[in-house]
C-alpha cells in the first residue's frame, strides 16, 4: 500500500490548527496533528514545501523508516517546526495502519494497560472565590486531578487564568482559557515574581482546606523562575502534596533542575517545549524530573514519544503529556491511545476543546470517571470534516509576551 498524496489543512474553528491528511492508493485516509501555537504557518509551509512531495510513492506501512528518513535524512534535526511536521506524518501513518488492521490504534501499540487515562483539568480564577467555583465545576464533571492557577494581587492579568470573554470561543458553557489570542500582535502582560511567590502557597492552603487531601493538585510555573526561586516555591508547596510542579525554570538550562531537586521533594514535570529524546537524556538519566511533558504533536509523533517513554521507564519517570487546546483533537486522540498502553503512564492534560473545534474534528474518545478512553473504532477515532474546516480560515493569533515591572521581556 503506497502513499498517494499528503494534504495540509490549516483551519481555525475556535483557534488555529495544522492538520495533515495522508491518502493511500487504496483510498485509506489518515490524519495527523502538526499544530504549533502561534507559529502554525511555519509547520504548514515545511510540510507543504518539503515533506509532502517526499511522501508520494512511499510504503504507507513503513512508519519507522519514514520517521528516520524525515529525521536523519533531512540533515537539519530537532526543533519544534521539524518535529511537529514529522509528528503529523507519523500520526497519520499510524492512523492508516490501524484502520487497515481494523483495530483501534491502542491495540496495535500493545493493548490496554488500564481502563482509562487519568486526566487533569484546568481550574482557575482571578481570586479565591472564582477559583473555588472553577474547582467545584471540575469536581462535578468528574475530574480527580486539577491544575490550579490564579490571578496574583497587583497584576492585571495572569496567563493561564480563564477570563469570561474566553467563553465566547465556540460557545461552550465552560471554557478553560485560550492560550493564544487572535490579534495582529501578541498581547503584553506584566509579571512580578516576588508577588507570585508570596501568593501561591496561600492559594494551595485555601484549596486543600476547602476540598481536602484526596484530590490531585497540579501547578504550572511557566518557566518563570530562577533556580533558587523555583527551589523556594517547591519547598513552600510541600505541605500541600502536589501531584507535580510544572516548568519551574526555563527548560534550556537543565542543570537548574538539580538545584531545585536539592531543595524540594515536590515532584517536577517539564518538557512541553522539548521535542526529542535528546532533550530528556540528561534530565532522565540524572533523575532530575518525575514527568515527561512532551505531546505527540510536538515531539515527532507516536513513534518517538513511545521511545522517550520507554527510556524514561528505566528511571521510573512517567508520562504527563501536554494537552492544551492547541494540541488538536487528533493529537489528543493519539495521546489517549498511547497513554492507555504505556506501563509508565502518569497523567494526561485535558483542556476541553471548543464546540466548533469538536464539530470539525469529530473526536470519538470519551471522558468519564476522571479519565479519557479512546473509542473502539479502527484507527485514531477521528472524523475530520474537511468542508466544515474550510469555513474557518486561519486567523493570526499569538501567545502573550511577559514583561517584568521594569519593562524587560521575561521568560514564561
Ligand atoms: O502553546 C503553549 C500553551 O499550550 C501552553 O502555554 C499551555 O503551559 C501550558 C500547559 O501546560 O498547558
Ligand atoms: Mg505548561
Amino acid at each position: 500500500m503506497l502513499i498517494e498524496r499528503a494534504d495540509v489543512i490549516v483551519s481555525s474553528p475556535g483557534r488555529n490548527f495544522v492538520t495533515l491528511k495522508i491518502t493511500t492508493d487504496d483510498g485509506v485516509v489518515g490524519y495527523g496533528d502538526g499544530t504549533l501555537n502561534g507559529r502554525e504557518l511555519a509547520v504548514a509551509s515545511y510540510l507543504e514545501g518539503h515533506v509532502a512531495p517526499l511522501l508520494a510513492g512511499r510504503d504507507a506501512h513503513a512508519i519507522e523508516d519514514t520517521w528516520q528518513y524525515l529525521y536523519r535524512g533531512g540533515y537539519w534535526r530537532r526543533g519544534p517546526v521539524t518535529m511537529a511536521a514529522i509528528a503529523a506524518v507519523d500520526t497519520a501513518l499510524w492512523d492508516i495502519k490501524a484502520k487497515v488492521a481494523g483495530l483501534p490504534l491502542y491495540q496495535l501499540l500493545g493493548g490496554a494497560s488500564r481502563q482509562r487515562c487519568l486526566v487533569y483539568g484546568h481550574a482557575s480564577g482571578q481570586d479565591i472565590p472564582e477559583l473555588f467555583d472553577s474547582v467545584r465545576e471540575h469536581l462535578a464533571e468528574g475530574f480527580r486531578a486539577i491544575r490550579i492557577q490564579t490571578g496574583v494581587p497587583g497584576l492585571d492579568s495572569v496567563y493561564g487564568v480563564a477570563s469570561s470573554s474566553a467563553a465566547s470561543v465556540g460557545g461552550d458553557t465552560r471554557y478553560d482559557y485560550e492560550p493564544a489570542r487572535r490579534s495582529a500582535l501578541p498581547a503584553e502582560e506584566s509579571w512580578d515574581t516576588r508577588a507570585y511567590l508570596r501568593h501561591v502557597p496561600s492559594v494551595f492552603e485555601a484549596v486543600r482546606s476547602e476540598f481536602g487531601d484526596e484530590i490531585a493538585l497540579l501547578h504550572d510555573a511557566h518557566h518563570r523562575l530562577t533556580p533558587i526561586q523555583a527551589a523556594k516555591l517547591g519547598k513552600s508547596l510541600e505541605p500541600y502534596d502536589l501531584f507535580w510542579l510544572e516548568d519551574v525554570t526555563p527548560a534550556e538550562n537543565q542543570e537548574a533542575l538539580r538545584w531545585v531537586r536539592h531543595h524540594t521533594t515536590t515532584p517536577l514535570a517539564i518538557g512541553e517545549v522539548f521535542n526529542t529524546i535528546w532533550d530528556y537524556q540528561y534530565l532522565i538519566s540524572e533523575q532530575l524530573i518525575d514527568y515527561v511533558r512532551s505531546p505527540i504533536t510536538h515531539a515527532g509523533g507516536i513513534t518517538s514519544v513511545r521511545r522517550i517513554m520507554d527510556y524514561a521507564a528505566l528511571y521510573q519517570v512517567k508520562s504527563g503529556m501536554h494537552g492544551p487546546t492547541d494540541v488538536s483533537p487528533i493529537g489528543l486522540a493519539a495521546a489517549a491511545h498511547l497513554g492507555l498502553v504505556l506501563h509508565n503512564f502518569g497523567i494526561q492534560e485535558y483542556m476541553v476543546h471548543s464546540e466548533q473545534t469538536r464539530e470539525v474534528f469529530g473526536p470519538t474518545h470519551e471522558f468519564a470517571d476522571g479519565g479519557l478512553r479512546p473509542s473502539e473504532e479502527p484507527g485514531l477515532g477521528i472524523h475530520f470534516d474537511e468542508d466544515l474546516a474550510a469555513k474557518y480560515p486561519y486567523e493570526r493569533a499569538y501567545l502573550p509576551v511577559n514583561r517584568l515591572l521594569d519593562g524587560t521581556v521575561h521568560d514564561w
